[in-house]
């Protein structure tokens, strides 16, 4: 495996950075997780805008135009033939001192692609569904740490995970600083009711999966909102599903206890999983 460190390709055993890096030290940095389908890399400029988005608030500056960033994920993936791949880019505040002040880390960030094969969730979830649980962490107060910002921070998310792990559930509901549903730990959710998709308008990430499944449903005439949602709303649904890169889409079947629809993933669900997999394989930055 090569991994791309600030314009060079080194071995995993290679690819370090220093203890005295603030990402290390503080979680000072910004991600993205992109996917490549058959060597087409999906929503690859949409990526790309949220990477420099983050950056931008956080104040760090890429070294690299946006076209050099998609050049050099490209390269990594071309360098490690691989026609379906799980992209990590990472960018870092870079190496400071001790204190937490990110003027100190002058020599620049820390620029590393990754690429490699992720599945987060067995396949027999995305035909069966998933049972899931809401947990008491709820999601960052936007005025505190925007959820917008895909940093390198997320013990918020880690936090609920943790709590998922301990009652025994792989995935769970995050609720927002009022009590309403925002999202997952890593995935957004959607709920399906008398044919209305709808997803939550605050306190969440706004995935580019989240976009595509609303783009989707918009062109094959199903309504989509975006709204305050409450659990009550997740219980009573149709169909419930969650979407993120890593994960794709995949149905949930159960929440807290309640059933949703008929315990099974639903028709709108299935629809919406066929359609993404074709949008997938079709649309995106050819390497
Ligand atoms: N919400 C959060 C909090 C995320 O981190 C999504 C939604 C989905 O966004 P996209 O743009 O990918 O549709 C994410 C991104 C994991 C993991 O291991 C998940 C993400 C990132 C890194 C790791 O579950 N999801």
């Amino acid at each position: 495996m090569k991994i791309y460190l600030n314009g060079k390709f080194v071995g995993k055993n290679q690819a370090c950075v220093s203890v005295f890096d603030h990402g290390f030290l503080y979680g000072d940095g910004a991600f993205e997780g992109i996917r490549s389908y058959d060597r087409l890399v999906f929503k690859l400029k949409a990526h790309i805008d949220r990477l420099y988005e983050t950056t931008h608030t956080l104040m760090i500056e890429i070294p690299l135009t946006k076209k050099q960033m998609i050049k050099a994920i490209v390269d990594t993936l071309k360098i490690n033939k691989l026609k379906d791949a799980y992209i990590r880019v990472i960018v870092t505040r870079g190496v400071g001192d001790l204190g937490l002040d990110p003027q100190k880390c002058d020599g620049g960030p820390n620029i590393i692609i990754i690429t490699d094969k992720i599945t987060l969730y067995p396949e027999k979830l995305y035909d069966k569904g998933m049972d899931i649980i809401t947990v008491p962490t709820i999601r960052n107060n936007p005025e505190a740490l925007n959820p917008q910002l895909k940093s390198l921070n997320y013990l918020n998310n880690i936090l609920a995970k943790i709590e998922a792990n301990n009652s025994g559930f792989s995935e769970a509901i995050m609720l927002d600083h009022q009590g309403y549903v925002a999202e997952c730990t890593g995935d957004n959710i959607f709920i399906v009711k008398d044919n209305c998709l709808s997803t939550p308008s605050q306190g969440r990430l706004k995935g580019i999966t989240r976009d595509t499944v609303m783009h989707l449903a918009t062109k094959s005439k199903l309504k989509v909102e975006e709204r305050f949602m409450t659990r009550h709303e997740v219980y009573t649904s149709d169909e419930c599903f969650l979407t993120g890169t890593a994960a794709e889409i995949i149905p949930v079947v159960k929440v807290d206890g309640r059933m949703i629809g008929n315990g099974r993933p639903g028709s709108v669900t299935t629809k919406i999983m066929k359609m993404f997999k074709v949008v997938t394989r079709k649309d995106g930055v050819k390497y």
